[in-house]
């Protein structure tokens, strides 16, 4: 593929985010992450350790990662895979069949998370040390 496009929260980076990437980097020549902002992830109910600024520049600092956008809404990606011309849309699969709308615009992947790997359970752990 040529342009593949992801998104997510990507807080306290590690390494089940890596190789998510990393897997989608071998996959397409040209990654985009859409980076959810700190007011979308409120919308989800989630808060996030590291302020949107900062998981951007660790984005931007990853070798698999070509571009960042920001994430601010759920309906934004058929816009995104029109503006970048996406044609590979590809999430972890605990979004299993979540996106499979998309597949209208593009192909639409869900790959095996990393197990035992989330930033909920490394905030636990600094909480608990
Ligand atoms: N992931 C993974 N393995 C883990 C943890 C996360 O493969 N151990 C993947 C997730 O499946 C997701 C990506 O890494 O594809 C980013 O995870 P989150 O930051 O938790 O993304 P989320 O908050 O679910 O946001 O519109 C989509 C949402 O923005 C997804």
């Amino acid at each position: 593929y040529g342009v593949v496009l992801t998104y997510g929260t990507f807080d306290l980076f590690h390494a089940g985010h890596v190789r998510l990437l990393e897997r989608i980097a071998a996959l397409g020549s040209y990654v985009i992450v859409g980076c959810s902002t700190d007011e979308f992830n409120a919308g989800k109910g989630k808060v996030t350790a590291i302020p949107y600024e900062d998981r951007v520049e660790v984005l931007n600092a990853c070798k698999f990662v070509d571009l960042v956008i920001p994430e601010t809404a759920w309906d934004q990606k058929p816009g995104d895979i029109k503006t970048h011309g996406a044609e590979l849309f590809v999430m972890g699969d605990d979004w299993a069949g979540e996106f499979d709308d998309l597949k209208a615009h593009c192909e639409v992947l869900y790959l095996p998370r990393t197990p035992d790997i989330s930033s909920t359970q490394i905030k636990h752990t600094v909480k608990c040390a």
